[in-house]
């Protein structure tokens, strides 16, 4: 298994749309398992595949308080979703900055797995605002896009202020 390098805010690679999943091989199991430990590691509760630079339609989640429940969702689809809450949302590409997001409280979500067979099932809460933030990196769309152009610029500048001193230190 292996440690993946995860893109941050403002990447523009982050705004790539990422592509479906045809071939479901011993390479896409590799990633899966690449992304998982990346996501563990980190920590997080999630990471879209576009996160990693690959531009595939594949997310990787574990909202369990153990972190025993991992889950992957390949080509997921949002079938239905209903009511309105709002979460605080991190995310592992624009780190140290959390802000409130507005999102589908209830979603039932089609997927398919590493071996490419469909299921369905449905989420609400943390799960649901999770695939949604992770659905939203495979379109190229970040937290920050839900906040004000001032907010998101001020984000933007001290993360590339710390860019420039870690590569100068
Ligand atoms: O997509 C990502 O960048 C991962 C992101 C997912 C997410 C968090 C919160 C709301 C919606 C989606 C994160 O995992 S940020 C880190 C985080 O939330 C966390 C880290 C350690 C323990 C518990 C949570
Ligand atoms: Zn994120």
């Amino acid at each position: 298994m292996a440690l993946l390098n995860i893109l941050h805010f403002p990447d523009p690679k982050l705004r790539t749309v990422a592509k479906p999943v045809t071939v479901f091989d011993d390479i896409l199991k590799q990633l899966v398992a690449d992304m998982f430990e990346t996501m563990y590691e980190a920590p997080g509760i999630g990471l879209a595949a576009t996160q990693v630079d690959r531009h595939i339609r594949l997310l990787v989640m574990d909202v369990s308080d153990k972190g025993d429940n991992p889950r992957c969702l390949i080509n997921p689809e949002i079938v239905d979703s209903q009511g309105e809450e709002e979460m605080d949302e991190g995310c592992l590409s624009i780190p140290g900055f959390y802000e409130t997001v507005k999102r589908a409280n209830h979603i039932r979500v089609r997927a398919q797995n590493t071996d490419g067979e469909f299921f369905e099932f449905e989420a609400e809460g943390l799960e649901s605002v999770c695939i949604q933030h992770e659905m939203d990196h495979l379109e190229g769309k970040l937290f920050v896009d839900y906040i004000s152009s001032l907010k998101r610029n001020r984000i933007r500048s001290k993360l590339l202020k710390l860019k420039k001193q870690k590569m100068s230190a």
